[in-house]
């Protein structure tokens, strides 16, 4: 079979804009492939959902790669090591309920399991902005990350959904969007409360009670969740994140 440079293209283009075109309209849009919004991903495509993923980088995974200081190794508790375990990370035992991993196999495999699931992961591209209709949340503003990297002065696109969700990590970026736009959030001040200090055991507990609607149409859920309901950072362990994006995930699929 002679091979020919521009049949490459025309297959990479066209397999591209089949799955994108397919994904216009979803079921929930998720901003962020960090731990959070991996797990999100899978459980809700597990459910026969139509999730896509938006990133802004090449690569998924977030925070997750560089385990603690760059040495590729996380830390889960008891309480959320069935989620690694059922996408095949292997588990060291640590004592005293403390469980690692290797971040690097953490991280493949959140990806590939919810690209098996069914979920779609759409990387270089930045989310700006919300889609508002009668007050929810009804879709997300998205751009290329090159031209967002770059600052040109390029329309967006728009793609619906019937769920949003924030995992974009401690920027909370579309929470971000809908203070300063829309000015109201479900927080005790209506406002971003701000991520507060370390502290691990406070951080890991608060940021699965903080996983919920904070705007009709959006949830939010991982770092985000602490970040906007002004909760600890807890550092190098990752069970929160799994736990909070299978809370998210279960949260949506009661109303879904
Ligand atoms: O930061 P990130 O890993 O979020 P997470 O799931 O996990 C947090 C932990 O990694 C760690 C921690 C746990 O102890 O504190 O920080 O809450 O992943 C967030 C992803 O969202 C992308 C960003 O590139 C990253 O991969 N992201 C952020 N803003 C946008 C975005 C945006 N506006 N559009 C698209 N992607």
């Amino acid at each position: 079979m002679p091979i020919d440079e521009i049949e490459i293209s025309r297959r990479i283009v066209g397999r591209f804009f089949d799955e994108f075109m397919d994904s216009l309209e979803l079921d929930v849009a998720i901003v962020g492939a960090g731990p959070s919004g991996l797990t999100a991903a899978r459980y809700l495509a597990d459910a026969g959902k139509k999730v896509a993923v938006f990133e802004r980088k090449l690569s998924p995974g977030g925070g997750m790669w560089g385990g603690g200081i760059g040495y590729p190794v996380v830390i889960v508790q008891k309480e959320s090591k069935e989620i690694l375990e059922e996408v095949g990370v292997r588990l060291r035992d640590e004592g005293s309920g403390y469980y690692s991993a290797n971040s690097i196999e953490a991280v493949s495999k959140l990806c590939a399991s919810a690209i098996d699931s069914g979920a779609r992961i759409f990387n270089g591209f930045s989310v700006e902005d919300v889609v508002v209709k009668d007050e929810k949340i009804s879709g997300l503003v998205i751009n290329l990350s090159t031209i967002e990297a770059a600052n040109l002065h390029v329309d967006p696109i728009c793609i619906r959904a019937k769920y949003s969700i924030d995992a974009t990590g401690h920027p909370a970026e579309i929470c971000r969007v809908v203070e300063e736009k829309i000015g109201r959030l479900n927080t005790p001040t209506g406002r971003i409360e701000k991520e507060r200090y370390m502290h691990a055991e406070m951080g890991e507990k608060m940021v699965v009670e903080n996983t919920k609607e904070v705007y009709p149409g959006l949830f939010v859920t991982g770092m985000a969740a602490n970040a906007v309901f002004g909760a600890p950072r807890m550092g190098p362990i990752f069970g929160g994140m799994l736990l909070s994006g299978k809370k998210a995930a279960e949260e949506i699929l009661k109303r879904l």
